[in-house]
C-alpha cells in the first residue's frame, strides 16, 4: 500500500528543522478542525436552511449570512479549545476577540467564510488566516501587525476540500485530503514563469469604476490572457496560485453612483489581503495595493482596514504598480 506524508508529519519536520515548539502545531489542529467543521456545515447547508439571511448586518454593514454566524461559533470555539491563541480578529466580530491572553502565543487574523455571494448558491468560499506571534522578547506591542510579521497565512476552499499554507520563509505548500478526510501530500506552489497559463481575475461589472490609469492599463493586457472570476477570494486566488497572472480588486473611483465609490478598496487587509500577499510572495509572486505599496509593508492602523488588492505574478504585479506609483 501507498501512504502519502501527512500535514502533522510535514509540519512536525518543519518546526524540528527550525527549532520550534509543538505549539503551531496544536494551532494548525485547531484551524484544519475548524476549516473542516463549517465545511460539514457547508455541505449540508441547503439540506439544512443554513444557507440563507440570518437577519442582521455585520460590522461591515453588509448583510449577515447563517453560514457566517456558524462559521464564526465553530472557529472561536476551536481557537478558544487550542489554548495558544492570545487575540483573534475576525471579520465577523467587530472587536477584538480576547482568548488565552496571558498564555497565548499567536494572533490570529481570520475570515470564516470569504466569498459571500456565493453563500446561497453552495458555490466555492474561503476559509482565510493569517497568525502573527506574540512578542516574546519584550513587552506585547500590539496586535495591529503588517503582513510581514505573520509567521503563516493559509486558506482552505470549502466545499473543494483544498487546503493551502505559507510558512515564512519556507514557501507556500498545497495539501490534498485522502480517504479519510485527512490531509496529506504536500506540494510546494511556486507560482508558474511561462505566461501561457497565466489569468487576468477582477470583477468586470466594476471596470469601469476603475481609475482611469488601471482601466487603460487592463485595456492594454488583457488579450493576452485568459479571465476566470469565481467571486471568492480564496476561489480566484487558489487559481492564480496554479496557473499565475493576476487577482484585481481595485479601487471603485469612478462608480456613476458617487456613494458607491470605495477610494480605499473592498477587500480586508489583515485576514483577505495580507493573507494572499503573504501566500503570493511565498511562491515567488508580489502584491500591491491602489498605490503601488506593497501589501505585506502596510502597517494597519485597525482592525477592519481595507485595502485595494493586486496580486499574482511578479512581472504583472511589478507592471501595474509602476502605473498605480504614477
Ligand atoms: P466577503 O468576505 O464579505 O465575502 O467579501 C470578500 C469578497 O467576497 C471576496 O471573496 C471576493 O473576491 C469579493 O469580495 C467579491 O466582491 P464582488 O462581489 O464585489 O465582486
Amino acid at each position: 500500500m501507498r501512504f502519502e506524508q501527512t500535514f502533522m508529519d510535514f509540519i512536525l519536520q518543519h518546526q524540528e528543522k527550525h527549532n520550534r515548539t509543538y505549539h503551531f502545531l496544536i494551532l494548525m489542529d485547531a484551524l484544519i478542525s475548524a476549516a473542516k467543521h463549517i465545511q460539514h456545515y457547508y455541505l449540508t447547508g441547503a439540506l439544512r436552511g443554513n444557507l440563507g439571511l440570518a437577519g442582521g448586518v455585520n460590522v461591515q454593514g453588509e448583510d449577515t449570512m447563517r453560514m457566517d454566524q456558524i462559521a464564526e461559533e465553530i472557529t472561536i470555539h476551536y481557537l478558544r479549545s487550542s489554548g495558544r491563541v492570545i487575540h483573534a480578529i475576525s471579520e465577523e466580530s467587530e472587536e477584538i476577540i480576547p482568548m488565552n491572553t496571558e498564555g497565548g502565543r499567536y494572533l490570529v487574523y481570520i475570515d470564516p467564510v470569504d466569498g459571500s455571494s456565493n453563500v446561497p448558491h453552495g458555490l466555492p468560499v474561503g476559509f482565510l488566516f493569517g497568525i502573527a506571534k506574540r512578542n516574546l522578547d519584550g513587552p506585547e506591542d500590539g496586535h495591529l501587525r503588517p503582513g510581514k510579521d505573520y509567521i503563516g497565512a493559509g486558506m482552505f476552499v470549502i466545499p473543494t476540500g483544498t487546503f493551502t499554507l505559507a510558512l515564512k520563509d519556507s514557501g507556500t505548500w498545497r495539501f490534498h485530503m485522502d480517504e479519510t478526510m485527512s490531509f496529506v501530500k504536500p506540494i510546494r506552489m511556486m507560482l508558474p514563469e511561462d505566461s501561457k497559463t497565466w489569468e487576468f481575475s477582477f470583477n468586470e461589472a466594476n471596470r469601469c469604476s476603475f481609475a482611469e490609469a488601471v482601466q487603460t492599463w487592463i485595456a492594454q493586457k488583457e488579450r493576452k490572457y485568459t479571465f476566470r472570476y469565481l467571486g471568492s477570494l480564496a476561489g480566484d486566488f487558489h487559481r492564480i496560485l496554479s496557473n499565475g497572472g493576476i487577482f484585481m480588486y481595485p479601487a471603485i473611483v469612478n462608480h456613476p453612483r458617487p456613494e458607491k465609490n470605495r477610494p480605499q478598496g473592498k477587500l480586508r487587509l489583515m485576514y483577505e489581503a495580507a493573507v494572499v500577499a503573504f501566500m503570493c510572495h511565498e511562491a515567488g509572486g508580489d502584491a500591491v495595493d491602489e498605490a503601488g505599496i506593497p501589501i505585506l509593508e502596510i502597517q494597519p492602523k485597525e482592525y477592519h482596514q481595507r485595502t485595494a488588492l493586486y496580486v499574482g505574478s511578479k512581472p504583472l504585479v511589478d507592471d501595474i504598480a509602476q502605473i498605480l506609483r504614477g
